[in-house]
C-alpha cells in the first residue's frame, strides 16, 4: 500500500491564539464523543482515518520525492528542506547506515554476553536521524533509552552508550558535553525534565530549544500529560517527539489511545503533527519547523513520528509471542534506509563509490565498537558508594563497611 501524503494544515505560526481555539474545539468534540456508543465508533473511525490520511511524507516508500503543491496543506513543512543539498542527503543516509550498523553490533555483543541488555532502534533510524539533525548545538535533548541515532547526531561516541548496558558505569557520558541528557528508563519522566529545562531557557532569555523523546507507551503516563500542560501554560520552548513504534513492549498502540496521538496536543492548546517516521526528510522538515517556532517564542509542539519497532523491545524480549510476522513484513517494505537509497540513486545524488566507501566505514565502526566494548575495564567495586553525597554520609559509610566485610567473606571462604 502506498501511503497517502495528504497532510493536515500546519497551525499558523502566530501560535498560542490560533492553537488555543483549535484546542477548545477538539476538547468539545472529545467530550461529545464520549457520551454515546455511536459517537465512540465515529471517534475510532476518525482515529483510523488519521493514521491513513494525516501523515506528512516527503519521500514515498519507493523513494519518490513528494513535491507539495504550492500553498498546499503541508508546503509549510516542506519549505524547511526545500534547499537541502545532495551532500546533506548523503549525510542523512550515512548517519542512518552507521547507526543501524552500530545497533546490530550492540545486539550481537549482548548475545555474546558482552552486554547485559540492549534496546535496538532497528526501523526507527529515520525518525531519530531526521529529528536529531534538526537540532542546533545549543539545543538540549532528553532521550529515552533507545535514542542511539539521536546520540550519534549529537556527537556522543557510540561506544559511550554501551558502558551502561555493560554495567560498567552509571551513565556513560557527560550530558553537558553534547547537550544530550543521560538515558532515562523511567518511562515518560524526561518529558517533565525537558519542560522544566525549557522553562529555564525562557528565564535565561536564551533562544535555544529543547526536544524530549518518548514512545507511544509513554504517552499514557501522567508525567507526559503534566509536561504537556506545563509546557503549554508556560509557553515553554520544548518539542515533544513521540516515536510511535506501534508497541510498548507487548502492548499494542490500540491499548494506549482512542485518537491518533498527535491530536492530544490540541487538548492542551498547542499544535500536533503526525509525520512519516520512516521518512528522514519529512522528519527533518517537521522537527525544524517545530524547533524554530519554539525558538521564536511560540511554545511547544508535539510530533508523532509514525514508525515501527522492527526488532524486539530489548534483547530480553521475544516479540513472536505477541505479534505476527506479516505485520513486520508490511513495515519492511517501508524501510527508512532503503527509501532514501532509492531516492539518492534515482536522483543521481550518489554513485557506487559512495555506497562502497560507506560499507567500508561501517565495517571499521563495527570493529571499533567490538574492540572497545571487550576492553572496557570492570569498575572499582566500591565506586558505587562515591558521589552519593557531596561531603559523604554516615549511612553510606556504614553500607560501604558492610559491603567490604561481605566481599572479604569470599576470601575467607576460599581460605585465601
Ligand atoms: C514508569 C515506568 N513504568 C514501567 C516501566 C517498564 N517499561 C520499560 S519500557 C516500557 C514500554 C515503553 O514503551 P514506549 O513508550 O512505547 O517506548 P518503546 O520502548 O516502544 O520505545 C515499559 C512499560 C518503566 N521503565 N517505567
Ligand atoms: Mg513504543
Amino acid at each position: 500500500m502506498t501511503e497517502s501524503t495528504a497532510a493536515r494544515k500546519p497551525r499558523r505560526s502566530a501560535g498560542s491564539k490560533a492553537t488555543g481555539t483549535t484546542g477548545t474545539k477538539a476538547g468539545t468534540t472529545g467530550a461529545k464523543a464520549g457520551t454515546t456508543g455511536a459517537k465512540r465508533t465515529t471517534r475510532t473511525a476518525a482515529a483510523k482515518k488519521g493514521s491513513e490520511t494525516e501523515l506528512v511524507q516527503l519521500l514515498t516508500p519507493e523513494g519518490e520525492r513528494v513535491e507539495p503543491a504550492r500553498n498546499s496543506a503541508y508546503a509549510e513543512y516542506a519549505a524547511f528542506v526545500a534547499d537541502i543539498s545532495p551532500d546533506e542527503l548523503r549525510g542523512l543516509y550515512r548517519d542512518m547506515v552507521l547507526t543501524r550498523r552500530f545497533d546490530a553490533e550492540a545486539t550481537a555483543l549482548q548475545r555474546q554476553g558482552e552486554l547485559g541488555l540492549w534496546a535496538s532502534l532497528l526501523g526507527q533510524e529515520a525518525a531519530q536521524i531526521g529529528s536529531g539533525r534538526a537540532t542546533r548545538e545549543d539545543d538540549y535533548v532528553f532521550p529515552t533509552y533507545r535514542e542511539h541515532g539521536v546520540a550519534w547526531c549529537r556527537g556522543v561516541d557510540p561506544t559511550n552508550l554501551l558502558g551502561m548496558f555493560r554495567g560498567v558505569n552509571n551513565g556513560g557520558w557527560d550530558p553537558n558535553s553534547n547537550n544530550f541528557h543521560l538515558y532515562t528508563i523511567v518511562i515518560g519522566s524526561q518529558a517533565l525534565h525537558a519542560t522544566g529545562y525549557a522553562m529555564g531557557i525562557t528565564k535565561d532569555g536564551a533562544d535555544s530549544a529543547v526536544i524530549a523523546y518518548f514512545g507511544d507507551g509513554a504517552s499514557s503516563q501522567g508525567d507526559v500529560s503534566e509536561a504537556f500542560n506545563f509546557a503549554a501554560v508556560y509557553n515553554a520552548p520544548v518539542v515533544f517527539f513521540c516515536q510511535n513504534n506501534q508497541w510498548a513492549i507487548s502492548e499494542s498502540n490500540e491499548k494506549q489511545t482512542r485518537v491518533p496521538l498527535y491530536q492530544r496536543a490540541q487538548g492542551f492548546g498547542f499544535p500536533g503533527v503526525r509525520v512519516d517516521g520512516n521518512d528522514a526528510l519529512a522528519c527533518l522538515a517537521v522537527t525544524r519547523w517545530a524547533l524554530e517556532r519554539a525558538r521564536r517564542g511560540e511554545g511547544p509542539a508535539l510530533i508523532e513520528a509514525y514508525t515501527y519497532r522492527m526488532g524486539a523491545h530489548t534483547t530480553s524480549d521475544d516479540p513472536s509471542r505477541y505479534r505476527h510476522d506479516d505485520e513486520r513484513a508490511a513495515w519492511e517494505a517501508k524501510d527508512p534506509i532503503l527509501r532514501l537509497r532509492r531516492f539518492l540513486e534515482s536522483a543521481n545524488h550518489a554513485d557506487e563509490g559512495f555506497f562502497a566507501e560507506l560499507e567500508a566505514e561501517s565495517e571499521t565502526l563495527g570493529k571499533r565498537v567490538r574492540e572497545v566494548v571487550r576492553a572496557m575495564p570492570d569498575p572499582d567495586r566500591f565506586a558505587i558508594f562515591e558521589n552519593v553525597y557531596a561531603d559523604g554520609h554516615a549511612l553510606v559509610d556504614e553500607e560501604r563497611a558492610q559491603f567490604a566485610a561481605y566481599q572479604a567473606s569470599f576470601a575467607e571462604a576460599e581460605g585465601v
